[in-house]
């Protein structure tokens, strides 16, 4: 089943540092992500049975960026 989730982005700090997470996001299996420089959000859909939000902070994290998941 498909969840949708955002996602605070940090420390982009130019225009294609959000495609960079986007590219990366998008590699991961089942999941559709939009990363927005100017809002510093990542708006994603990810399947729940194998993708957690805590699967998308760790493939933010791991290009260099920091992310949070909503309250
Ligand atoms: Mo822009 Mo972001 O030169 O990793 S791509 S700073």
């Amino acid at each position: 089943e498909l969840q949708d989730i955002e996602l605070a982005v940090a420390g982009m700090t130019c225009a294609s540092c959000a495609n960079r997470i986007q590219r990366k996001l998008n590699k991961l299996d089942g999941v559709t992500a939009s990363v927005n420089y100017a809002t510093e959000k990542a708006k994603v859909s990810y399947p729940a049975e194998t993708v957690t939000p805590e699967t998308l902070v760790e493939t933010i994290e791991a290009a260099g960026y920091g992310a949070t998941l909503p309250p």
